[in-house]
């Protein structure tokens, strides 16, 4: 499918939602920022850059199919049911945030690891004989690592019903792409297993729309597809790191010209009348919403220390429960 093809059937009644769902994902994205700085969250990593490509896959991916996220999926778990005030939950270490809605996994912070859970599941997929498929997503750092190369083995060896997406933002934290592998043209690693591979700009939601059908067309048939897609990271790595330290002011001078949701916008203004005054209204609306979010989580995060001992099995095991009242005990003398 071509992307101009698209432009026409991806009318404003489409396109909006999209970018409500960008705008509130950076939104969100720079309230978590400031609440890490009071020392309400413990580290966040935003999807500043990447929010074409994540709410493309929100958009088209069914509820039934299974979404295997990494740690910066954040747009397209806001658009599969997650509640903002559960990633801000999650990212406080609350438990409490991990209510996952669908029958999704949740996000994984050991790097390429959700690569094999999610053969694992697009293996039961087929097994089952399923319509449903699986897509992961992974950085441009993670394509390194062992469990990548063995998940897209297995997946291509048996035909599975699976999309794994790169999200090539360029850098694995202040690693350069180019310092840590020798192929840059990730669809390359596809060649090795013999599946099929596609390019993507990331940052535009047309072209991100056009590849993301025809990848998922072809899972469904079982076929699985590794997409490249380029994106930029227009935040720090996370929270605990400050970019300008390793990248320069020209480097994030022209990444900012590819901010995605600049980009769709302005095809809204171009062609669909959208002022400023719209934009206006929909960030305040947004802001609004996320105050709330922010009331309450505010309200109720405070954790007591045993809490820790939660969430690991559905019986606690004695040695633990031993433990868990041993604290209690020394906490309240
Ligand atoms: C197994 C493992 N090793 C190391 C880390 C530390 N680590 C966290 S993020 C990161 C870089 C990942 O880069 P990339 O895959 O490009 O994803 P990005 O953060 O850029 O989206 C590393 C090495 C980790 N989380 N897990
Ligand atoms: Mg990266």
């Amino acid at each position: 499918m071509k992307a101009n093809k698209l432009t026409e059937q991806l009318q404003f009644k489409a396109l909006l939602p999209l970018y409500q769902y960008m705008l509130k994902s950076r939104l969100l994205e720079n309230r978590m920022v400031t609440l890490q700085r009071h020392g309400l969250l413990a580290t966040y990593a935003g999807a500043s850059g990447q929010e074409a490509l994540y709410v493309a896959i929100g958009y088209l991916l069914k509820k039934e199919d299974v979404h295997v996220p990494y740690y910066r999926d954040q747009p397209t778990m806001l658009m599969r049911g997650y509640k903002p005030i559960d990633l801000i939950r999650y990212w406080s270490g609350s438990e409490a945030g991990n209510t996952i809605p669908y029958k999704d996994l949740p996000i994984c912070v050991p790097i390429a690891t959700q690569c094999l859970h999610a053969a694992g599941v697009a293996y039961a997929q087929k097994f089952k004989q399923t319509e449903q498929i699986t897509l992961v997503t992974l950085g441009d750092g993670a394509t390194s690592k062992g469990d990548f190369y063995e998940a897209i083995n297995f997946a291509s060896l048996y035909e599975l019903p699976i999309v794994f997406v790169i999200n090539d933002n360029g850098w694995a934290i202040s690693t350069p792409l180019d310092k840590q592998t020798k192929e840059c043209d990730l669809t390359k690693k596809a060649y090795s297993v013999g599946m099929k591979h596609l390019t993507v700009d990331g940052t535009d939601m047309n072209e991100c729309i056009a590849t993301l059908t025809n990848a998922i067309e072809f899972a469904r048939s079982n076929q699985p597809v590794l997409i490249h897609a380029k994106t930029v990271r227009l935040c720090d790595h996370t929270t605990a790191d400050d970019a300008k330290r390793y990248k320069s002011k020209i480097l994030i001078n022209d990444e900012k010209q590819q901010d995605p949701i600049k980009k769709l916008k302005k095809t809204l203004v171009e062609f669909y009348n959208w002022q400023e005054k719209d934009d206006f209204a929909l960030i305040n609306k947004i802001q609004k919403e996320l105050d709330k979010d922010i009331d309450t989580f505010k309200k109720d995060h405070v954790q007591t220390p045993e809490t820790m001992f939660e969430h690991c099995y559905e019986n606690m095991p004695e040695s633990l429960k031993q433990q868990q009242s041993e604290l209690n005990h020394d906490t309240t003398n």
